[in-house]
């Protein structure tokens, strides 16, 4: 019995720091009562399908997919990148002010995710601008983009490249030019 006095601190403080700990991960999450299945990270909870992006042979080009956020949390894509490309930026279609006209222009917040909600990258609205492809992109072509959350945890997916004429938006302004 004597032993048993003896040990009995110790478990309680081997118990208290299993608490801690649980306590730590715990608070990755929203709320005390998140249960095993709650994603971890912002990046857990998203579920990328139908990625592909706009074949081309140089310059810009647009990348596209649904990103479903499966997650009770909000989620904010903050930046993107791919070897495809010098850079990738999260654009959105905007109202140019003095002409009417839509134009792209990067989204200077982030692309939120609302929990339980999808965010649709779609020719005409929100997407992903490769700038500076580092070679030509040709259909069929698999490339590899990979998404930065505001908790820096990362999602990369592979997204087919596909010929796509639509009427919409250019997305090289200097299109026409002086490469011939
Ligand atoms: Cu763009």
């Amino acid at each position: 019995m004597k032993a048993t006095r003896f040990r009995t601190p110790r478990r309680i403080l081997v118990a208290a720091t299993a608490l801690l700990t649980l306590s730590a991960l715990a608070a990755c999450g929203s709320d005390e009562s998140a249960d095993a299945d709650a994603p971890r990270t912002q990046a857990d909870a998203v579920t990328v399908s139908e990625p592909w992006i706009k074949a081309a042979d140089k310059g810009m080009t647009g990348g596209f997919a649904q990103l479903a956020n499966k997650g009770d949390e909000d989620v904010t894509v903050v930046s993107a990148s791919s070897a495809a490309a010098q850079s990738v930026e999260l654009h959105e279609m905007a109202k140019d002010p003095d002409t009417g006209a839509m134009v792209m222009q990067e989204r200077e917040d982030g692309l939120p995710i609302a929990g339980g909600s999808t965010a649709e990258l779609a020719p005409g609205g929100d997407h992903l601008m490769f700038i500076g492809l580092t070679g030509p992109l040709a259909a069929g072509q698999e490339v590899e983009v990979t998404l930065t959350f505001a908790d820096d945890s990362e999602l990369t997916f592979s997204a087919p490249a596909r010929s796509f004429s639509g009427a919409e938006e250019e997305y090289d302004p200097h299109a026409g030019g002086h490469d011939g």
